[in-house]
């Protein structure tokens, strides 16, 4: 490893000689003096170099290596990964962090080609073919350092909990959620699908005596659409408790892994959140409002919206219509929607004892787009045999899943939740491609 010191930690040493490495920001090549701005993975640090022109001939080794330096400099292409030796300095008139480091010598480890591919102004689809010098940008990379704590805040509370974390396959011998938006891919002589959910399997650990388990991982959905929130791979949360009464067990966990994962990013990012995305993040409060859906429809269509489809989910509009009550009326950026119709809902969810038009299911809405849904699931074998049926759907090709709750299983449910769309919530960015590391979508492989 080479002995360099990170940019934010040289702020708390003494000045003296000190070893940086990182990407050329920027370059100003002055006629005296040249001042690069240097970046690493923890900030940007002003390097200066007094310029030496030219040498006189039969001049010392030391001035022709200060001429190579600033030569080396003045063609220095920005994005050039460099390491760089030099006098640490602490001096307050420097604006970057009061302090800047006199380059003794400079390594060009890998230049970069001169012209950048993508600009400030640059379109979102450029910057994401180019999403390695996108990433580049403090506050793009900030996302994934938001990201990172999140879910090692969601873990925290599982872990403490007892739950155990579970890997599911991503490929199939059948659909995980319904016929539509299905990846079929070849498999050998078969066919495979693509997993849409680890729904089954994360129900399977249930029937297999674990208690609880979590799972963050791909799900796949061959979705065409090129909303800002949709993609065809995403990374899904996901969750399954044992022993529930219902599902307003699940929305207790629900909101107590929120609540952690926003404390914890409030703690650790809240002052560059603020700096850079311009938000005061705050903690969401326990409990999150419920309101259930047919009575969250009535406010909407109150409020002047009428959801278009009759029997129908909420649409877009109606989430944040929804969402825009919520905020009014309780000052909450979160709503639990509750009691979904069974019609709307899959096979798998419990229906309520006495009324089986309804669900005991909800969706999590955030700032007016839906993250999750979750629910009670239905264990007693011959009502989840019933309700498949009910759905058109064939229990032959459900076998395997069917054979989960014929050997005994508790009462269970969970939830699923879109990490993308979290983050793009949290940081009221406008779509999941840019809290997404690698965006997939119809007509995005690469990078
Ligand atoms: P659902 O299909 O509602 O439920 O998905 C759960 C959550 O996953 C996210 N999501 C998506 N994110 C990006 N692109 C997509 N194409 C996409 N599709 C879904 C959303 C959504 O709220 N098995 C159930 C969950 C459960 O009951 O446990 C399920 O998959 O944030």
């Amino acid at each position: 490893m080479n002995t360099r010191t990170l940019v934010k930690n040289l702020a708390a040493l003494p000045d003296g000689p000190v070893t940086v490495s990182g990407w050329v920001e920027t370059v100003r090549d002055q006629k005296k003096v040249q001042f690069v701005i240097l970046r690493d993975e923890s900030g940007a640090v002003q390097l200066v170099n007094p310029a030496t022109r030219e040498v006189e001939e039969g001049a010392d080794a030391e001035a022709s290596a200060r001429l190579a330096t600033t030569e080396a400099i003045s063609a220095l292409a920005h994005g050039s990964f460099i390491t760089v030796t030099g006098e640490l300095k602490h001096d307050e008139r420097v604006k970057l962090g009061g302090l800047e480091v006199k380059i003794a010598s400079l390594e060009i480890v890998t230049a970069a080609n001169p012209e950048t591919p993508i600009a400030a102004d640059s379109s979102l689809d450029k910057r994401m073919d180019w999403r390695f010098l996108d990433l580049r940008h403090p506050k793009q990379a900030l996302i994934f350092r938001i990201q990172t704590t999140f879910l090692h805040a969601l873990r925290g509370v599982w872990i403490e909990k007892g739950l155990i974390e579970i890997q599911t396959p991503k490929l199939m011998a059948s659909a995980s959620e319904s016929r539509a938006e299905l990846f079929e891919v070849e498999y050998f002589e078969n066919k495979a699908y693509l997993a849409q959910s680890p729904q089954f399997f994360k129900q399977m650990a249930q029937a297999a005596g674990f208690g609880g388990v979590f799972e963050v991982g791909p799900a796949f959905r061959a979705d065409p659409s090129f909303t800002s929130r949709h993609a065809t791979e995403f990374t899904s949360i996901d969750t399954e408790i044992s022993w529930i009464d219902s599902h307003e067990d699940v929305m207790a966990l629900h909101e107590e892994l929120m609540v952690a994962g926003f404390q914890a990013v409030v703690d650790k990012h809240g002052a560059e959140i603020a700096e850079l995305f311009g938000i005061e993040l705050a903690v969401p409060s326990r409990p999150f409002p419920r309101i259930p859906l047919a009575e969250a429809k009535q406010i909407v269509a109150d409020r002047g919206y009428v959801i278009p489809r009759t029997d129908d989910d909420m649409d877009p509009e109606g989430e944040r219509q929804i969402s825009a009550y919520v905020k009014e009326a309780f000052g909450h950026d979160f709503v639990f929607l509750v009691d979904y119709a069974s019609s709307i809902r899959p096979f798998y969810h419990m229906r309520h004892e006495g009324d089986p038009s309804l669900t005991n299911s909800y969706d999590l809405i955030y700032n007016g787009v839906e993250i999750s849904t979750g629910a009670q699931r239905e264990h007693r074998i011959d009502v989840l045999v019933e309700q498949a049926r009910d759905k058109g759907m064939d229990p032959e090709e459900l076998e395997f899943y069917l054979d989960f709750f014929r050997y005994g299983v508790p009462p269970h449910g969970g939830f699923g939740m879109g990490l993308a769309r979290v983050l793009m919530l949290m940081l009221e960015e406008h779509s999941i491609r840019e809290t997404t590391y690698l965006f997939r979508g119809p007509t995005r492989l690469l990078p």
